[in-house]
């Protein structure tokens, strides 16, 4: 249903554009820089305040593909001043430790330790600077016309109802967005799987344990130790899903961490005062095809990986290298390959992702009801990525990022 649109004043927003973006997180943000520097004239629609989106604490891996995305877009330079790249990853499985050598197994490639918070703040200015539309709390975001070739985005920003007449809608608004629910159920295939577990998630100012991360499978749960930087660091432990918050005090955080670390690791840990604790759950899910109409899903929209790869923020990046060239390739030449091509052509990705996901995730957790058997399987994974290049090659390959 259509919004009484009587007594909006456009003044402040434009009656229509080139690209509606729904959503002001990475995805969004990023299509919206990549456009603007292509020339294509868009607006980025976000529900929450600029603070609220900043306040968030999310990934902290980028492959090379993101990064080089970054670059492209023109917001490399604080990542390249401040990013940390790193060249191996541990994993541990009790006391045993095994460093999996990501150059030396992928003939170079590396990824970059920097937190999806400051890649955020770094579009957030690059869009400010050149003058891009990004409308924060905007609320009762709706999409129209999807198919009829005319579509329109309806919202309301304040007391008053908008309305933009444009070419596409991106639909870059996470999980919980409206642009995936727009799209008929009848015309979606969903695929999803539950953990029975989710990852408190506790930032501290202190300097990291390790100079790589460390994921620590343990029959406690799994543990990983990242960093922001050289003075604050990240860390997760695996936690029953009825969890809550605030039953876990630091001291509780610590003590739980350090159980299922190495203790040569364990030993080196320094402990401080959170300055942000949170619980995640973990799921995959696709929502197949990434595509209605004129509205194209992208990142979190159109899929979740369990944090354990590494991949959401960087699938996100590889789709928005795909729509950003597919749209640019609609608006120069007239050539809708692109378009017609991108939902199988991001799928193909994500799928690939999704699985490295799932696998890191069965590998390294443990399952409350997984049984003896199960329990010996993830330690023969364990023997086989330390006993087999091959093994340590095809996680490596996937860590760093399989091509776009
Ligand atoms: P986002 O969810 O980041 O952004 C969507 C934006 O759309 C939000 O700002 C939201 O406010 C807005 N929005 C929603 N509905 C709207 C509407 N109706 N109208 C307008 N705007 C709307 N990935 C990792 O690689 N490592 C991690 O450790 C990790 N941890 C995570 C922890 C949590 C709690 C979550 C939820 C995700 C985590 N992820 C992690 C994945 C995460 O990094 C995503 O992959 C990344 O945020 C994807 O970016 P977007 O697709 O932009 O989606
Ligand atoms: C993080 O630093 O938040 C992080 C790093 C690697 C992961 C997940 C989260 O796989």
């Amino acid at each position: 249903m259509t919004p009484d649109l009587s007594g909006c004043s456009p003044a402040d927003v434009p009656a229509r554009t080139g690209v509606v973006i729904v959503g002001g997180g990475p995805s969004g943000l990023l299509l919206s820089q990549l456009l603007h520097l292509a020339g294509i004239a868009n607006v980025v629609l976000e529900r929450r305040s600029r603070a609220y989106v900043l306040s968030r604490i999310r990934a902290g891996v980028l492959e090379q593909g993101a990064v080089d995305l970054l670059r492209r877009a023109g917001v490399g330079a604080r990542m390249d001043r401040e990013g940390l790249v790193h060249d191996g990853v541990e994993i541990s499985f009790h006391d045993r430790r095994l460093r999996i050598d990501l150059a030396d197994l992928t003939e170079g490639k590396t990824v970059m330790v920097y937190g999806q918070t400051e890649v955020t703040a770094d579009l957030y200015e690059a869009r400010d600077a050149m003058g891009g539309t990004v409308l924060h709390e905007a609320e009762h975001v709706q999409l129209h016309d999807l198919e009829g070739g005319r579509p329109f985005v309806t919202f309301r920003l304040g007391e008053r109802y908008h309305r933009i007449e444009c070419d596409f809608v991106a639909g870059c608004d996470g999980f919980h967005g409206v642009s995936r629910r727009s799209i008929p159920a009848d015309r979606l295939r969903l695929f999803e799987m539950v953990y029975p577990f989710g990852w408190l998630g506790l930032l501290a100012d202190v300097p990291p344990v390790h100079d790589e991360l460390v994921y620590a499978g343990h029959e406690r749960g799994f543990a990983l130790c990242s960093m922001r930087s050289r003075t604050r660091s990240r860390y997760y432990v695996q936690c029953p899903l009825d969890e809550k918050v605030e039953d876990w005090s630091d001291d509780r955080f610590w003590t739980e961490l350090v159980s299922r670390l190495p203790a040569d690791i364990a030993g080196r840990l320094v402990t401080g005062p959170s300055i942000e604790k949170s619980i995640a759950p973990l799921r995959s899910f696709v929502a197949e095809p990434m595509r209605f109409g004129r509205l194209f899903l992208a990142g979190d929209a159109a899929h979740i990986v369990p944090p354990t790869g590494a991949k959401g923020l960087n699938l996100a990046a590889s789709d928005i290298h795909y729509l950003s060239e597919a749209l640019t390739a609609h608006y120069r030449r007239g050539d809708d390959s692109g378009l017609a091509a991108y939902s199988d052509r991001a799928l193909a990705r994500v799928w690939k992702a999704e699985r490295f996901s799932w696998w890191m995730t069965t590998t390294l957790h443990a399952f409350p009801d997984r049984g003896a058997f199960a329990a010996r399987m993830q330690e023969a994974e364990f023997d086989y990525l330390a006993s087999s290049r091959a093994a340590r090659q095809a996680l490596a390959e996937n860590y760093v990022g399989l091509p776009y």
